[in-house]
C-alpha cells in the first residue's frame, strides 16, 4: 500500500505536474495571445485612428478652404477686419421698400471753392449713385465768396434733390481781430519753413476754424437735424446698404465716422494742453470719464498687431476722426456744451498761431462730450480721400454692395499702422471682443 500508495503519489504528481504544466502552458499562451491580441488592436486602433484624424484633417483643411475663399477672399495675413459696428444683419436683411425711402431731417453739406467744380461734380456723382437717388436729400453749398453761375447751374443740375447755396459772412469766416497780427505772420512763415502740411495758408485756418465753430451756425442749417460733410473730390465705392441718417437717429448717434488715424502733432503742439486745463475748469459738468470715450484719444497702448506706437509729448496720442466724411447732430454742435468748449479753446487763438485742423477739434469735443455710444463708425461704407481710403472686407459685404475698391491693398488705411480704428474698438462702442480679449 505503501509502495502502491507512493507510486500512486508519485503518479498522481506526475499527473500533477503534466497538468500545471499544461495550464501554464495555456496560461502563457493565454496571456500571449491577449497580449498579442491588445497589441494588434491597440495597433489597429491607433492606425485606424490616425487614418481618421487624417481624414478628419483633410475634411477640415477642405473646410477652411472654403471657408476662407468664401470669407477672406483677398484679405491681407493676419488681419481679419469686419464686418458690422451695429447691425448685425445688414447682409439678410430684405430692404423694406415701403420705409426705404422715407427722408429723415438731414441734408448733405459741401463748404467749396467756385474753381473746385469739377472734384465737386465727382463727389457728387458718386454719392448720388451709391446713396442719394433714392432719397433726394438737399444739398447745401457754403462759400466764403460768392458763388458762380456756371457754380450754381452745374450743382444744382447734378443734384437729385433741392440745392441751396449761401455765402457765409464775413464774421463767422475772416481772421478775428484779436488775433495779434505780428505773431500771427511770425508763426506762418515758421510753420511754412518747417514743411508743416498747410503751415503757410491763412485761408487754410480759415476754413478749419470755420468748420470747428460756424458751419453749424449757418441760418440754413436751422432747417435740418443731421448734415453730411462732403468733400470735393472724394468717392464712395460701395452702394450704402442703409440711410446712415436714419442710423443716426433710431441708434441716438451724434457723431458718424469711417476713417480715423493719427493727426500731424505740429500742427497742434499747445491744443492738449487747453483741453486739460478744459477738463479742469468744466469739472465734471459736461464731460463724464465714466461714459465717455476720451480713452480712445490718450490711449498709448499696442493694440492688437498694430506695433508702431507713435509717441507724442503729450497724453493726446493724435487719433482722430478724419472730418471729411462726417455724418453729424447739428443739435449736439449748437449745444452749449460744445460752443462752451469751442470758444475757451478759439480764444486760445491755436487756430491761427498755430494750424489747429477741424479734425481733432470735433474728434476731441466728441470723445470728451459724448458718450462713446453716442458716436458709430460706419463699417460698411466704402470712401476714398486721397492719399488713404477704407473699403469693406468682409467678402460678401464687398459683393452685396457691389464695391469697386480693394481691401487688402496697403492704401486701405484700416490695415495701415496710422489708423486707430483698432483703438476705436477697444475703448469706443462696437467690437466688444476687442474690450473683453484685450485689458
Ligand atoms: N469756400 C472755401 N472752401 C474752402 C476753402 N479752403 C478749403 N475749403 C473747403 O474745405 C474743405 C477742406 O479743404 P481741403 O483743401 O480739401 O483740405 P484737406 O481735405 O485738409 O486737404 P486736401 O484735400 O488734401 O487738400 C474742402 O471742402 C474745400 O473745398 C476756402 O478758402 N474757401
Ligand atoms: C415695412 O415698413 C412699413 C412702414 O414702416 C411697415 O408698416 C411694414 O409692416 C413693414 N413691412 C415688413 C414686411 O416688415
Ligand atoms: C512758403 O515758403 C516758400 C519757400 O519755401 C515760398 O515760396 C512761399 O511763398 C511761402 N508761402 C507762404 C504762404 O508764405
Ligand atoms: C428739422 O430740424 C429742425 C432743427 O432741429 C427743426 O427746426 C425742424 O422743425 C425739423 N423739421 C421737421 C420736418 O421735422
Ligand atoms: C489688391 O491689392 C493686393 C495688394 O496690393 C494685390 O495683391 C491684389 O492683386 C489686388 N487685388 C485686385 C483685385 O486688384
Ligand atoms: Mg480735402
Amino acid at each position: 500500500m505503501t509502495v502502491n500508495g507512493s507510486e500512486v503519489g508519485t503518479k498522481r504528481a506526475g499527473k500533477l505536474s503534466l497538468i500545471s504544466g499544461r495550464v501554464l502552458f495555456y496560461s502563457a499562451l493565454f496571456v500571449v495571445f491577449f497580449v498579442l491580441q491588445y497589441t494588434v488592436t491597440t495597433l489597429w486602433s491607433s492606425y485606424s485612428s490616425a487614418i481618421l484624424d487624417a481624414q478628419y484633417s483633410q475634411l477640415s483643411k477642405q473646410v477652411l478652404i472654403k471657408y476662407d475663399s468664401l470669407t477672406k477672399r483677398y484679405m491681407v495675413d493676419g488681419s481679419k477686419l469686419s464686418s458690422y459696428t451695429f447691425k448685425d444683419n445688414v447682409l439678410q436683411e430684405d430692404i423694406n421698400t415701403s420705409d426705404y425711402y422715407i427722408r429723415e431731417n438731414a441734408t448733405l453739406l459741401m463748404l467749396v471753392r467756385n474753381w473746385e467744380l469739377a472734384g465737386a461734380l465727382h463727389s457728387m456723382r458718386s454719392l448720388e449713385d451709391r446713396f442719394n437717388r433714392n432719397y433726394h436729400y438737399d444739398w447745401v453749398f457754403m462759400n466764403d465768396v460768392p458763388f458762380t453761375d456756371e457754380f450754381i447751374e452745374a450743382t444744382s443740375a447734378m443734384a437729385s434733390g433741392n440745392a441751396y447755396h449761401v455765402l457765409i459772412p464775413s464774421s463767422d469766416w475772416d481772421t478775428p481781430e484779436w488775433i495779434d497780427k505780428d505773431l500771427y505772420e511770425k508763426r506762418l512763415e515758421v510753420m511754412n519753413q518747417t514743411n508743416v502740411l498747410y503751415g503757410g495758408s491763412k485761408s487754410y485756418r480759415n476754413m478749419c476754424r470755420f468748420n470747428s465753430g460756424f458751419f453749424f451756425r449757418q441760418e440754413i442749417l436751422s432747417n435740418y437735424d443731421y448734415y453730411f460733410r462732403v468733400e470735393p473730390e472724394v468717392e464712395y465705392f460701395c452702394d450704402f446698404p442703409y440711410d446712415p441718417f436714419k442710423v443716426m437717429r433710431e441708434g441716438g448717434k451724434n457723431n458718424g465716422f469711417v476713417i480715423t488715424l493719427r493727426e500731424y502733432e505740429e500742427t497742434i503742439p499747445s491744443l492738449w494742453e487747453f483741453v486739460e486745463e478744459y477738463i479742469d475748469i468744466d469739472d465734471g459738468r459736461d464731460i463724464h470719464m465714466d461714459s465717455n470715450s476720451h480713452k480712445f484719444i490718450t490711449d498709448d497702448d499696442i493694440v492688437g498687431n498694430n506695433k508702431a506706437i507713435y509717441v507724442s509729448n503729450n497724453a493726446y496720442n493724435m487719433c482722430h476722426f478724419w472730418t471729411n466724411f462726417e455724418i453729424g447732430d447739428l443739435n449736439f454742435f449748437r449745444s452749449d456744451e460744445y460752443i462752451r468748449f469751442f470758444e475757451f479753446l478759439d480764444s486760445k487763438g491755436g487756430f491761427y498761431y498755430e494750424r489747429w485742423g477741424d479734425a481733432p477739434i470735433h474728434s476731441i469735443a466728441a470723445s470728451l462730450l459724448l458718450d462713446k455710444d453716442e458716436v458709430v463708425h460706419f463699417d460698411e461704407l466704402g470712401y476714398k480721400h486721397d492719399p488713404y481710403y477704407t473699403c469693406p472686407s468682409a467678402y460678401y459685404m464687398f459683393l452685396k454692395q457691389r464695391c469697386q475698391c480693394n481691401a487688402s491693398s496697403e492704401t486701405n488705411l484700416d490695415l495701415h499702422t496710422l489708423s486707430c480704428l483698432r483703438r476705436w474698438w477697444k475703448h469706443g462702442s462696437g467690437k466688444n471682443f476687442m474690450r473683453f480679449t484685450t485689458s
